[in-house]
């Protein structure tokens, strides 16, 4: 059997690969960059979820956006870390996904993307499904069909 015929393999949601909204970091729309950027330091990642102040999902943010931003002719201008918010620079057109949409939805969609992030219906934040998941999730499916061909 192959993976894609297992179901085990594709009939897993979104939901099941997800890390939670409370485990992961985030920034809000009206944050000056100055914490954006101590936020993605700190955490270790290079690109975090935007939320509005009642929890709902508007975008993204990186380190990447944030240092060009702040870069001069000659100088990092570090004065416009503090003068300068995370809706300015942030990125708004991303791809984002429901707990109820399948595996290979996420698939695709990290392609292009290392994480991708869930919502409900009311737009409010959920948490994020990240490359990482996917591909673990992939790799226990080929074992699998590689197990069971050999049975
Ligand atoms: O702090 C880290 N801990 C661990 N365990 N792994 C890390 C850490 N930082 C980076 N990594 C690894 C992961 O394998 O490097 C990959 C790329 O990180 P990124 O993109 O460029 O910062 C990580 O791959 P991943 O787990 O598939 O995560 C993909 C992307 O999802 C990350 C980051 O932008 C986002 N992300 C992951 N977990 C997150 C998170 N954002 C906020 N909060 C979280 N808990």
């Amino acid at each position: 059997m192959s993976m894609l015929q297992d179901e085990n393999t594709t009939n897993v949601i979104i939901g099941d690969l997800m890390i939670p909204s409370e485990k992961v970091a985030h920034v809000q729309l009206n944050n000056p960059l100055e914490h954006a950027l101590l936020v993605l330091v700190k955490s270790g990642y290079s690109a975090v979820p935007v939320l509005d102040s009642s929890y709902k999902l508007v975008g993204t943010i990186g380190k990447t956006v944030i240092l060009n931003q702040i870069l001069g002719l000659e100088r990092f201008e570090m004065e416009r870390l503090s003068d300068m918010r995370v809706e300015e620079i942030m990125e708004r057109d991303i791809p984002h996904l429901t707990r109820e949409d399948n595996f290979l939805n996420g698939l695709k969609t990290v392609i292009n993307a290392p994480f991708v992030c869930v919502s409900d219906k009311e737009g409010y934040f959920d948490g994020i499904v990240t490359r990482r998941a996917i591909l673990k999730h992939v790799q226990r499916g080929i074992y699998t069909s590689l197990h069971n061909e050999q049975v």
